[in-house]
Order: C-alpha cells, then structure tokens, then sequence
C-alpha cells in the first residue's frame, strides 16, 4: 500500500516535472524519453504482456502445425516437399535391412512355405514369374480402367472421400482428367508429352470387378494383414520422384504390364554401410519393398506403357 502511495507521488512529481520541461521548450526526443520513464511500470507490464502472447501464439502454432503435419503424414506416398517433415519425424533405422546390399534377392517359382525365409524382410526382393496366371496380365488396359470409370455412377466420388491420387509430376490432376485426355496423348504416341499416374481404387463395385483379374500374391504370408483396396500405378515414362512412403506395412507390386526401372537409396544413417542401386522389375514379377525405408524412385523405359497392382501386407 505504501509502495503504490510513494510510486504514485513520484509519478505525479516527475509528471510536474515534465509540464514545465515543455514549457521551456525541451526538445521532443529527450520528452520521448522522460515520457518512458514516467511509464516505467506500464511499458513493463505490456511487456509482460507481449512475453505471454507470444508464448501463446507459439503453443497455438504448434498445436496447429503438429495437426498439419499429421494430415500431411497421412497420405500414403509421399513426393519430395514433404519427405522432410517425415524425414525428420520417422525412428532412425537398423541399418543391417540395407548393409553390404547392392542388389535385390530374386526368387522363382517360390511357394509360401519357401518363401517363409523371407516373410516380413526389409530386404528389396523380385519374385519372377509370380503373376503370369493373373487375367490381369492379358486384359488390364488403359481403355479397361477407362470403360470401368466412366460407366460406373460416383466412380470419381471415392478418390475425394480419402482415396488417394497422385498425379507425380503429370500435368493431369484428377483421374477423370486422365480417362479423359486425347487418345493420342493416353497412348503416348510420338510428339505427345508423357503421363504417369496412381491411384486408389476403392470404389467397392469397381474394386469388386477388377479383383476378378488378380490375386494377392499367393506366396505373401496367411496371417498378414491386407488393406481393404489396392493401388493402380499406369503410364509411361516419368514414374514416382524420389521418396519415402509413410505407410504401416511392407508393399508389394505386381508388374502386370511393361516394365519398371527402380532406383532405391539407403536412409541417410545407414550411408555409411550401405549402397544405393538399381532394378528393373519385368512383366509378370512382383517386387516387394520396405518403402518407409528405402528411398525409391522409378522410370518406365523403352516408351512402353507400365501397369502395376500395389498394395501392403504385415
Ligand atoms: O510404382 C511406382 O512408380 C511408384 C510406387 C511407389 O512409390 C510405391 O509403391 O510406394
Ligand atoms: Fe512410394
């Protein structure tokens, strides 16, 4: 109480003060001054204020941007502006999946039981020969997929409840942009600028017509758990950027059609003891990836047209 009586007279004798300083004409910039140390406790509690309100906005922003993050982590591949955030985010890898690796294990005619040694291995594997039975083989095509998407009510409708489409670095940005582009463009012919595309495909009466054309392999593990659609990877060319996929599981792929060059890199802590290489994956084999992993990137060579059914297990 006497603190605040003897603050306040000294206010009130530095503020006479002041009235007759301007009276003789002081200049403005020593008032300026004067003025600050009269609001001494004032200029201290705003910045205290600001102090807080900064901390707020820091914790707000935050908040925000973890859900930001969150969103963005969701999405199942991930191309290279937002690598970093699941790069920084992800747990740091044991480097043995990858040491001394310079190529991929390649397996023929394996069965489950001798493909038991493999189940769930971090190692990039090709299984040749895998999927020649598959209807899929013989009768997947662009126009196929096309008829499926433009005959079927709401078919478009899944891909903007959830199922994701990646248009990679096609200037095509829907899949009805992509069902709908000039035949000579779809079939790639020559003066005509290259696509590569993917998608869910989780319309259920869509998804129901096109499993009549393959299988999950038959080698994969019983138990596994199996998401409930699969992806469709078509095009020709330019193929998936650089990157890591922010997935649950291991992913598999069926090389249906064409062929697909697969370059893959070590995670940075791994280096040191481990290399990056390539793999070309052949019509009828199926490849099997850990793609939180491995770095991958793909081409499609020769100017053929690649179609490719891809999914997880684990
Ligand atoms: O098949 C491709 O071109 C890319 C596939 C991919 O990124 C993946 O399976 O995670
Ligand atoms: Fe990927």
């Amino acid at each position: 109480m006497l603190k605040t009586l003897n603050k306040k007279r000294a206010s009130e004798k530095l503020r006479s003060i002041q009235k007759r300083a301007i009276k003789r004409g002081l200049s403005l910039e020593f008032l300026r001054q004067y003025n600050n140390i009269c609001n001494l406790d004032q200029t201290n509690k705003r910045t205290k204020k600001s102090i807080v309100l900064a901390i707020i906005s820091i914790f707000v922003l935050l908040v925000l941007s973890s859900a930001w993050v969150k969103s963005f982590l969701a999405i199942r591949c991930l191309v290279p502006t937002n690598y970093l955030v699941w790069e920084v985010t992800r747990p740091l890898a044991d480097c043995a999946y990858c040491e001394n690796l310079t190529k991929p294990i390649i397996l023929y005619n394996v069965t489950r039981q001798e493909f038991a040694h493999y189940f769930y291995s971090s190692k990039p594997i090709i299984v040749k020969n895998a999927i020649n039975y598959w209807r899929a083989t013989k009768e997947f095509s662009f126009e196929l997929f096309k008829r499926l998407y433009q005959h079927t009510d709401g078919s478009y409708d899944s891909l903007e409840d959830g199922c994701q489409f990646l248009n990679f670095k096609t200037d095509l940005f829907t899949l009805k942009e992509v069902f709908d582009m000039p035949e000579a463009r779809a079939r790639y012919e020559p003066g005509q600028d290259p696509w590569y595309v993917g998608w869910g495909n989780c319309h259920p009466d869509i998804l129901a017509k096109v499993r009549q054309y393959y299988d999950i392999p038959n080698f994969l593990p019983e138990d596994a758990e199996f998401p409930a659609t699969e992806n469709i990877f078509f095009g020709y060319e330019i193929g998936a950027v650089m990157h890591l996929d922010y997935i649950s599981r291991l992913m598999w792929q069926g090389q249906v059609k064409g062929s697909k060059i697969w370059s893959v890199a070590p995670v940075p802590e791994c280096d040191h003891i481990c290399n990056k290489f390539q793999f070309h994956v052949q019509a009828g084999d199926v490849v099997l990836l850990d793609t939180r992993i491995w770095y991958h990137a793909t081409t499609i060579p020769n100017r053929e047209f690649s179609l490719t059914v891809q999914s997880e297990y684990g």
